[in-house]
């Protein structure tokens, strides 16, 4: 057990098997994410891991605001694949399996993904992740930014989410978040050596809470359609059928999905 109420770096390295990280951990930071792209600018080598407890500055997809109070878990993972056509969508698609699996393994329940990038439980968001990608020169780089709901905070959820949104644990441990962050990093880094085979595939279909779901298919926040969702292909788009018959394959990078209820 940890002697401190705050998580450090010690509780972290306890659990974690990967090995070769450079993790930093902070009581508050803007935004991991940002942070971490700065650093990567500035040569950070690939396994640098920022975590924090709290963000002032937390964000999503669009620019959207990601409630990151104390409670919760906030960390990014700096990647530099080698290979240049890369996949956003697919890197996104098999950390959410990590992820989720993660959560699955310390919380012992069962998260869903919702198309592409959200892990839900019992139906309501637990867990967001983003993807940022950037270039250091003529290399690319990713910084994948996850958010974990993972214990209360001291106010609650934010009005804004509170009918959206849900938490994994009811009280707070940081011997819990260190498990946690350890679980995620080591299933991050598993499935991105993994990820040219695609094997995170058949989990990510198997724990898909879309897949049969009649969907509102947003794009950049504006409603264009009806539709049910049918297949997610080897490229993790996600083919549906709108209303009127016709049939997409959606691609993450503009669209966004509502389930119906
Ligand atoms: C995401 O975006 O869900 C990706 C969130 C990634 C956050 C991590 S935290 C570490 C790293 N540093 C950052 O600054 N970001 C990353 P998106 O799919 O665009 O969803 C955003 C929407 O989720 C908001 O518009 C709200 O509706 C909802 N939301 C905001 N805060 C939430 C929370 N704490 N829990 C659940 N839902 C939330």
């Amino acid at each position: 057990m940890s002697n401190s109420n705050i998580l450090t770096k010690a509780d972290v390295l306890k659990y974690l098997k990967t090995e070769n990280l450079d993790i930093f951990v902070f009581e508050s930071v803007t935004s991991t994410n940002k942070i971490l792209k700065e650093m990567a600018l500035s040569n950070a080598k690939e396994g640098t891991v920022i975590i924090a407890l709290s963000q002032t500055d937390g964000h999503g997809r669009y620019d959207r605001k990601f409630y990151s109070d104390f409670g919760g878990i906030y960390l990014s993972v700096l990647l530099r694949p080698k290979l240049l056509n890369f996949d956003t969508t697919l890197l996104t698609s098999a950390v959410a399996v990590a992820v989720s699996n993660a959560i699955d393994e310390v919380a012992k329940r069962s998260t869903k993904i919702k198309w592409v990038n959200d892990i839900l439980l019992d139906n309501k968001k637990v867990c967001g992740i983003l993807c940022e990608g950037g270039f250091c020169g003529d290399d690319g780089f990713f910084v994948m930014g996850i958010g974990i709901n993972a214990c209360p905070t001291v106010n609650g959820l934010d009005d804004q989410i509170k009918n959206i949104a849900t938490t994994l644990f009811d009280t707070y441990s940081p011997d819990i978040l260190a498990t946690l962050c350890a679980r995620v990093i080591d299933n991050l880094f598993y499935e991105y050596s993994h990820l040219k085979s695609r094997e995170f595939l058949t989990t990510y279909r198997q724990k898909s809470a879309v897949l049969g779901k009649k969907i509102t298919v947003l794009s950049r926040g504006e409603i264009i359609g009806k539709a049910t969702a049918l297949e997610i292909d080897d490229d993790c788009r996600l083919l549906v059928e709108f209303e009127n018959g016709e049939k997409k394959k959606l691609i993450s990078d503009e669209i966004s999905i509502k389930i119906a209820n």
